[in-house]
């Protein structure tokens, strides 16, 4: 039985104000801590600031008190009810998501991997590391994140190893050739290549380490409602020369992961593209869908996509993302649980990847994301026959 409910002012990976939750049970204390973004879609739950989050949490402490916390959905049930608007936009997605996790952790002893009955023989995903970035993340480039994707590792461990050689090289490469201008948010390096250019650097790193390749666009950063704006590449295309743009790119540099190639309510490009490319590319929604149900059934109606971000703080309940990785799995789309550019060092994220039997999961390489990798790690080595899942194209 929950007794008591507390909320800490933590901060997160970029300094800036944040919560954890901590539920005590029978059983002892579980917690939570919530991430944000830097690069939000417009269609997220409602993050509310601090002093809105505090005041929130004393009004609504005492409902969950004496709750039975095995009943995680029913308590998800009640944050919903408590908040009645559509996007939590009363009681901010971020504190509804640290009560929400926390009681699942409460519920399952930590272990929420186990939230749907685990099976033998646990797939680990595949991490994707962002290894240059640019954008609203902050870099040389007019896309996000350029990520590498090492499928032939047989561990997580491997593939940590294998991500954090890659990005440790490219720094030193970078820093030889004097076009290295530091780190951003997500600790990828922050070059003065333009977005071309970092790709003919990444054509031979994917050669060389035998990984795949991929890039969160996040083009809505892009689009200014009419045309999507290159700063760096000093280009400025309509939504069909984008298209043909990003085609011709995937093409040339072989990409295998496209996240947001186009802006967030471009359903139409997005369906244009995922037929040109869907067979060989994962073409993935992040802003577009913004975990959310009733987005993620208009994407499938229109064949927008095969595959979609999961960030549960873009929804606000462990329940409704819950909800959206199953819709999404019976209807054939490949799922990657994803962390946000400003990280707690909270681990919540790995063990979700494994519960849903996610094939990829998109966390850092360094800084404060290695908690999810090194859960994975953990876990890889308490679970008993695991293998690493395979690439899902
Ligand atoms: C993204 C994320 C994480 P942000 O766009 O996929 O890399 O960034 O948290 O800023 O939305
Ligand atoms: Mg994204």
């Amino acid at each position: 039985m929950i007794r008591n409910l507390k909320i800490y002012p933590i901060f997160n990976s970029k300094g800036m104000p944040t919560i954890m939750v901590k539920i005590h049970t029978d059983e002892g204390f579980f917690s939570a801590s919530i991430p944000s973004g830097t690069s939000k879609g417009k269609h997220e739950a409602k993050e509310l600031p601090m002093g809105r989050i505090i005041k929130n949490f004393s009004k609504i402490r005492s409902r969950f008190i004496g709750k039975d916390e095995r009943d995680w959905r029913g308590i998800d049930g009640l944050l919903k009810e408590l908040d009645g608007t559509e996007n939590f936009s009363k009681l901010g997605g971020n504190l509804s998501l640290s009560v929400s996790i926390a009681c699942a952790r409460a519920a399952f002893g930590n272990e929420i991997w186990k939230i749907h009955k685990p099976r033998m023989g646990i797939e680990f995903p595949i991490p994707l590391g962002n290894v240059i970035g640019g954008g609203k993340h902050l870099g040389g480039t007019d896309w996000q994140e350029f990520l590498v994707i090492p499928h032939v590792a047989k561990s997580p461990r491997e593939a940590v190893e294998i991500m954090v050689s890659i990005w440790a090289s490219l720094g030193e490469e970078l820093r030889k050739k004097k076009i290295l201008i530091g780190k951003n948010f997500e600790n990828a390096w922050m070059t003065k290549l333009d977005d071309l250019k970092t790709l003919d650097l990444l054509s031979d790193v994917s050669d060389d380490w035998k990984v795949k390749l991929g890039i969160d666009f996040a083009s809505s950063s892009l689009w200014n409602g009419k045309r999507y704006v290159y700063k760096k590449l000093g280009k400025s295309l309509t939504p069909s020369q984008h298209v043909d743009f990003i085609t011709e790119v995937a093409k040339k540099y072989k990409l295998y992961y496209l996240e947001d190639p186009i802006q967030e309510d471009g359903f139409r490009q997005f369906m244009i593209l995922n037929h040109i490319l869907g067979k060989d590319c994962i073409i993935v929604g992040d802003d577009l869908y913004c975990t959310n149900s009733k987005r993620l059934r208009k994407g499938i109606k229109n064949k927008a996509t095969n595959g979609i971000i999961i960030k549960p703080n873009q929804i606000g309940t462990l329940s409704l993302a819950d909800e959206v990785v199953r819709i999404a799995k019976e209807n054939e789309m490949v799922i990657i649980p994803s962390h946000r550019s400003r990280e707690t060092d909270d681990d919540w994220l790995a063990d979700l990847t494994l519960a849903w039997d996610a094939p990829l999961i998109k966390s850092g390489i360094t800084g404060s994301d290695m908690a999810k990798l090194n859960r994975l790690i953990e876990l890889w080595e308490e679970i008993p026959e695991v293998k690493m899942a395979k690439l899902p194209l």
